[in-house]
């Protein structure tokens, strides 16, 4: 509501972190083209510019709300872009940047445009007919234009540019990706929208079929008894606007057009002390590297944020009873549509509470009768979905009554291919079908995670667990230890996993004093995780430098969101993390940032075609010494279970379950 008290804040804005409305996503549009008229712009991006925290951490409810938003402003016409910065109270424009040298990721209109572009190529056609194909067969080829990526040439240098490859379809509706068209390859420029060359090369033929995955195709198994997930007195959870509160847990949440789902002001309310933990937790840019030379396959290392356009204005409308199941509480998304309106994403962030076993047991003996205790957990689960081409991308925050959240990414939908003939010798690919292969590879996520654990500044132990040497203190060589290792500078450190060592990072917060004397803390656990393995010298590498460590811990700066640089499409080596971290500034007792990457490993296997079942990764964050005891003590024993706890374990005929047996 616009008040006098509120002059400047928008209907439907109560948060200075509250997203763009879909109104103001079109003023800000219309603001930013008032400043310099032209027919050409597209908005690659509008988003919020988010506050400074001074501001958001002293903001009340009902103080007037500054909105500002970022505007990328792309020219179709002339390739000029601009990065520009509106302010929706005063209309006025308070930053305008042209971007020298920097590619924004291709519009939607620019993927359809390049399509065709190839699609009518005289080149393009003669490839296609070389290899047999019919004029009816290539009306319905799928062509899939790609990221270029930077590998030096004037392609890349000198265009703003898509590289696109082709498959064979019996129809609209088949899965093209059983039939891949080897070795064809169209560079097309996007402004000039033309094909700039066709890379012809001899190849293996396309497979004569494709399996597909569709419902219609399969007959579903059965024996599949209901499974329902029931809350007859509804969920344990509020969502007010975006702010979301469940046992103890608060956070607002957001979807960014770029980065997907975003998590701000993670906190945890202990006894009535609302303690911060991290003040904006996403994931901000990802790549996955293939690890193929072939023409069709060497340029594929999409950063799927900051080249293919973003996680959040790619993300799902979720279905109830599909993505999620049980009582879902939804948060729809608002884009830009690219022309200077809204988009509206219905339902893109999910919100349940799901169980989870158990959180804690025992079984003691008593009179010579085992007692258990145990206590059920559950969790609640904020999530979103974004497909990116070919693969589909869930990301799972995830939070626990005893204090502990993670995040777990779900990479699923269709793999990569390529036709290969049957003595191929499958080394930077292996055969998943007759006549088809799928090329090695690697996904890669960072995530950003700007950490508040019990105020603003912070500090980075390595841990590593390691014997402590013979000798008077350790006569029976038994003696091991955990060396905490503070990270005083941004080089310090390894900022790789360990396994060997159980190696984690302890986020502690040293100006505080706990109940036994140290400083309160969370931990950063890997999870599953890969180093790079493209070569030294290969373009991703440079142009990915983020995937040379797991763990980056850097000061925080308004300007650093994007790891692998803001623009990262058709980008040079060495932006983002490489070059901020080169100053080596101090991070002991300061306001950090922690880098967090994420690698998946694919090496495909049959079964993951024709759609590959989800292939989970992420990291944990367990408090250290944050809580004064296992904060999960309180959790209520179901009735049941009270009562249960007091029978006599060998009686069977007294316990919960179908044939006496528990
Ligand atoms: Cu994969």
């Amino acid at each position: 509501m616009v008040t006098e008290t509120r002059p400047t804040t928008p209907v439907g804005v109560t948060h200075p972190l509250d997203p763009l409305t879909p109104d103001e996503i079109s003023a800000a549009s219309q603001i930013a083209t008032s400043h310099a008229p032209r027919d050409g712009w597209r908005f690659p991006l509008v988003a919020l510019d988010e506050p400074a925290k001074e501001v958001v951490r002293g903001f009340s409810d009902g103080d007037a709300i500054e909105r500002l938003a970022l505007v990328l402003l792309h020219d179709i016409t002339t390739g000029d872009s601009v990065e520009c910065v509106v302010d929706l109270g005063s209309e006025a424009v308070v930053r305008w940047t042209p971007l020298e040298g920097q590619q924004p990721f291709p519009l939607m209109e620019e993927f359809g445009r390049a399509q065709e572009a190839v699609r009518s190529d005289a080149r393009w056609i003669a490839a296609m007919k070389s290899r047999g194909f019919s004029d009816e067969q290539i009306e319905l080829i799928q062509i899939d234009p790609w990221p270029g990526g930077n590998f030096g040439t004037a392609w890349e240098n000198e265009h703003r540019t898509l590289k696109a490859i082709s498959y064979l379809r019996d129809s609209e509706e088949s899965n093209g990706y059983g039939r891949p068209i080897e070795h064809v390859m169209a560079v097309v420029d996007l402004v000039e929208n033309r094909v700039l060359d066709v890379v012809d090369e001899p190849g293996p033929a396309a497979p004569e079929t494709s399996l597909d995955y569709r419902y219609n195709d399969i007959e579903p198994r059965e024996g599949l008894q209901a499974l329902d997930i029931v809350q007859p007195d509804g969920v344990s959870f509020t969502l007010d606007g975006h702010l979301l509160s469940w046992q103890k847990w608060q956070m607002r949440v957001s979807l960014h057009p770029r980065e997907g789902l975003v998590l701000h002001q993670i906190a945890y309310n202990d006894d009535g002390e609302l303690r911060p933990i991290c003040y904006r937790a996403s994931m901000t840019e990802m790549v996955v590297p293939y690890g193929d030379p072939s023409p069709t396959q060497y340029f594929k290392n999409a950063f799927d944020s900051g080249e293919v356009g973003g996680l959040g204005r790619l993300s799902n409308s979720l279905e109830l009873g599909c993505d999620c199941l049980g009582e879902i509480v939804y948060l729809d998304g608002h884009v830009t549509n690219e022309f200077g309106g809204s988009r509206t994403i219905n339902n893109a962030v999910c919100i349940h509470e799901e169980d989870f076993g158990i959180n804690w047991k025992h079984t003691r003996t008593e009179n010579d009768i085992p007692v258990s205790e145990v206590r059920r957990t559950r969790r609640l689960v904020v999530s979103a979905i974004a497909t990116v081409g070919n693969y589909d991308y869930g990301f799972y925050w995830m939070f626990y009554p005893d204090g502990s959240w993670e995040q777990e990414v779900k990479a699923t939908g269709i793999v990569q291919t390529i036709a290969a003939d049957p003595d191929d010798p499958q080394i930077t690919r292996h055969m998943i079908a007759p006549g088809l292969a799928a090329p090695i590879h690697q996904h890669f996520l960072c995530f950003r995670m700007d950490m508040e654990v019990d105020g603003g500044t912070n500090t980075v132990y390595q841990v590593d667990t390691q014997p402590l040497p013979a000798g008077p203190e350790n006569p029976y060589n038994n003696a091991f230890t955990a060396v905490a290792k503070p990270l005083l500078s941004e080089t310090d450190g390894e900022g790789v996993v360990n396994a060997a060592s159980a190696r984690h990072w302890r986020i502690a917060n040293t100006n505080k004093v706990n109940h036994v004397g140290h400083a309160p803390a969370y931990l950063l656990v890997p999870g599953e995780t890969v180093a790079m393995m493209a070569g030294p010298d290969a373009a991703v590498r440079g142009r990915a430098g983020f995937t040379q460590k797991q763990l980056w811990v850097t000061p925080y700066d308004d300007s650093e969101f994007y790891p692998a640089g803001d623009y990262p499409n058709q980008s040079l080596p060495g932006e983002g993390i490489p070059a901020w971290t080169a100053a080596d500034r101090d991070i002991a007792d300061e306001d950090v940032v922690l880098w967090y990457t994420v690698g998946m490993n694919h090496i495909v296997v049959p079964e993951d075609w024709p759609v590959a079942p989800v292939h989970r990764s992420g990291f944990k964050l367990r408090p250290a010494g944050f809580f004064e005891h296992n904060p999960a003590l309180d959790l209520p024993a179901p009735d049941h279970c009270a009562h249960e706890m007091d029978h006599d374990s060998h009686d069977h005929s007294n316990h919960v379950g179908h044939n006496g047996h528990s």
